[in-house]
């Protein structure tokens, strides 16, 4: 639950421009700030606060000044859509000092959020009071940046530097009732009366003589680390892991520091300073562009918002392996109830038992309780009879990868389901319009790719087939945000479009490892360049014997040669790599000997390939391959093939994505080497049309 403000206009209610209003209420100034849809800081929102505030400080009468915003949330931030652009109106640093050196009380009313600039523009007040269900947070650092509006002056001054480092480097949104535990707020109101219960503070404020509390002037927290380099050293050893690759952290601590050793005059020039440099790098334009690329792949542009919403308040899933197990904990995660069918009892009997113990697992980490362990585990059914799932609204099979299996279900499924029913397969490479056809309702089925671990993984693959209605999509797509899922909706085509970009990197690595290049030198260019791994560490920890057969192997390929050596990775402990007891991998001179060997026998001269060499021939085509999807359509726009590898493939964030990435290298740069590689090495790298066509008419993918 939470509060949506609607202003009640008052007979002294004035307007002071689009989107600020100011109101009197005995000598209380109200200032309402309204600018959908998150009251982010632009600048007519600037302009509206600093005449507003002027006005109050102005009037004679007016002793406190409350500032609230209608609608869902206090101001959620700077408006990230005008970084970049030539500054208009007031800065917010002369509004927060407008507001901060007012001799009459200044506070802050907040629902929803008070992010980043809005939790800055708060910490300028003189007191915050919040609903309950309202969070505060500097989120900054997901953006690539830093709060630049003395966020990272005045909030170690309050929470001290601990909690402070603690919020700027994860952006975490902190709930109400911890940010009065943490002085963040100063007073909690009613959930459906924030507006009467500031008025309320602010009198009692004003008839108790209350100090102007500045912020800026608060030492004693800060001062007390001060000396205790401890604190910093410790702290970035604990985030080392998770904040490889990514400046904004290492920048956000750096002004933590200058808080502690430096004046806030001095501390506010740190931080000036380097959220300039992080503003203007291509790091935060990434994240930025991400921001706003998460929020577009949910727009399908043909599918208008009024389309109807099918129910999906009771799911099947067929089949209880890893990958059924791990969809139907979404839905159990939500609260939704989940039937699985499988063939046998004991395959059920061991499908349920590996659901319980990954729930036992987190709530041993603490993440759930025991009590949402049995809540969902109850939610979750199984049964060996497909026609249990007769009125489901939403049926996903999750078989393992074979046509006539996955169209035999189908028929029976058509047989069985009710009318209306979705009708889900989970296949990561086979033609969802085929599956389609052995149904009489094509209408109703579509692909819902999940990636393994399903219950973990972000994306969510919604594979649109030709018949499939706007109805079954939209509700595809409403599920996916319901279960919190980032999804994209793609079209049938062999791998779709995760799997079919990442088609084109396993070749070249492939490739490269027999021109000269061995496994750890490409995997180490590719984590050097952000992904969590590289492709032969992540092969050892699949399997290299998923799709291999003892029997059929003929030792052509070097999968071939490393299965047939019993090295089927991670769980043999040797595959590209070797392991020790802690899984730790090494480079294994016998991987060398067969690698060496194999080029020999294809008559492959091995030479010198620098990590330059290994990042292009394994990205490049990637890009290549993006454009060839754009051009057939199978993505709606360049930005949802960004979003899949970023959710789903690691793709590291600060990068942008296949697509962001290449525009940074140039797409005529990508181009010409295309064209070059094709001349020497053949069709794999011949470039696409349509990114010739980018090129030569200089089109924005990006708009
Ligand atoms: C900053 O403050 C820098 C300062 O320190 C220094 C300055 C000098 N700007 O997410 P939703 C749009 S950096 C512009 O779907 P929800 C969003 O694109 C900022 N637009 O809603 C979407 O547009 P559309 C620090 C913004 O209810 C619509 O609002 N602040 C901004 O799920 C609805 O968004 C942050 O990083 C913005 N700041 O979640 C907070 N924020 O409808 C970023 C949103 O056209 N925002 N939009 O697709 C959020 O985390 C979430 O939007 C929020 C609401 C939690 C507020």
């Amino acid at each position: 639950a939470y509060t949506y403000l609607r202003l009640v206009k008052g007979k002294n209610m004035t307007s002071i421009n689009d989107v600020t209003t100011i109101e009197k209420d005995g000598n209380i100034s109200i200032i309402t700030l309204n600018s959908p849809p998150v009251n982010a800081l632009s600048a007519p929102v600037r302009e509206g606060l600093h005449k507003g505030i002027s006005e109050a400080r102005n009037d004679k009468e007016t002793e406190a000044i409350v500032i609230i915003c209608e609608g869902r949330t206090f101001i959620a931030g700077a408006d990230i859509s005008e970084f970049g652009k030539e500054p208009k109106g007031p800065s917010l640093f002369e509004v927060q000092e407008f507001i901060e050196d007012s001799d009459k009380p200044v506070i802050a009313a907040i629902h929803g959020t008070a992010l980043g600039g809005g939790l800055e523009v708060a910490l300028t007040c003189h007191y915050r009071i919040a609903v309950p269900s309202a969070k505060c947070g500097l989120p900054e650092v997901n953006l690539g940046l830093l709060p630049g509006a003395g966020g990272t002056q005045r909030l170690p001054r309050v929470v001290g530097v601990e909690k402070a480092l603690q919020m700027v480097t994860s952006g975490q949104h902190v709930p109400a009732k911890q940010c009065l535990e943490m002085g963040l707020v100063d007073e909690i109101s009613n959930e459906d009366n924030l507006r009467q219960d500031s008025i309320s503070f602010a009198k009692k404020i004003v008839s108790e003589n209350r100090p102007l509390v500045k912020i800026s002037e608060m030492n004693d927290k800060v001062e007390a680390a001060r000396g205790n380099e401890n604190i910093f050293k410790d702290f970035r050893a604990s985030i080392a892991r998770k904040a490889r690759g990514f400046l904004a952290p290492e920048y956000n601590i750096q002004c933590i520091e200058a808080a502690v050793n430096k004046s806030f005059t001095e501390g506010i020039k740190v931080e000036r300073k380097l959220f300039m440099e992080l503003v203007t790098g291509t790091q935060s334009a990434a994240q930025r562009y991400a921001f706003f690329a998460q929020r577009q792949v949910a727009k399908i542009p043909d599918i208008e918002p009024d389309t109807e919403i099918k129910p999906f308040t009771s799911i099947g899933v067929i089949g209880a392996g890893t990958m059924g197990g791990g969809i139907s904990m979404n839905f159990a995660n939500v609260g939704i109830p989940v039937t699985i069918i499988e063939q046998s009892q004991e395959r059920l009997d061991k499908g349920l038992g590996i659901i319980r113990k990954n729930y036992e697992n987190t709530a041993n980490k603490g993440r759930i309780t025991f009590e949402d362990v049995e809540k969902r585990t109850k939610l979750i059914n199984g049964s060996t009879d497909i026609n249990d799932l007769s009125n489901c609204d939403l049926i996903i099979e999750a078989v393992f990868e074979n046509m006539d299996l996955k169209k035999d279900i189908f028929k029976t499924l058509d047989g069985i389901a009710k009318k209306g029913t979705i009708l889900a397969t989970n296949t990561s490479a086979l033609d969802v319009n085929e599956i389609a056809a052995v149904t009489s309702r094509p209408e109703d089925v579509i692909g819902l790719h999940f990636f393994s671990p399903a219950n973990v993984m972000r994306l969510l693959e919604i594979v649109r087939g030709e018949k499939t209605s706007k109805s079954v999509v939209a509700t595809s797509m409403k599920m996916a945000k319901n279960i919190g899922k980032v999804a994209a909706v793609v079209g049938v085509c062999p791998g779709f479009v995760g799997n079919r970009i990442l088609a084109q990197r396993q070749r070249e690595a492939n490739k490269l490892i027999l021109e000269g290049a061995m496994p750890w030198e490409v995997d180490d260019a590719l984590f050097n360049f952000g992904f969590p791994m590289g492709p032969f560490a992540m092969s050892d920890l699949a399997g290299l014997d998923i799709g291999w057969d003892e029997d059929l192997s003929t030792g052509d390929t070097l999968r071939d040669k490393l299965c047939e050596a019993g090295r089927l990775g991670q769980k043999t402990g040797k595959g590209f790599y070797i392991y020790d007891e802690n899984r730790n991998k090494s480079p294994d001179e016998e991987v060398e000997k067969l690698i060496i060997e194999f080029s020999e026998k294809h008559q492959i001269k091995r030479r010198e390939i620098s990590k330059e060499e290994i990042l292009e021939r394994c990205l490049y085509p990637m890009i290549n391959e993006g454009f060839k999807i754009l051009e057939e359509g199978m993505a709606i726009r360049a930005s949802d093939i960004d979003i899949v590898w970023i959710n789903g493939y690691g793709w590291p964030i600060y990068e942008g994505g296949p697509m962001f990435y290449g525009q940074l290298i140039g797409y005529d740069k990508i181009l010409k080497w295309h064209k070059e590689m094709e001349e020497k090495f053949g069709p794999d790298f011949t470039p696409s049309p349509y990114l010739e066509k980018v090129v030569n008419e200089k089109i924005n993918l990006f708009g």
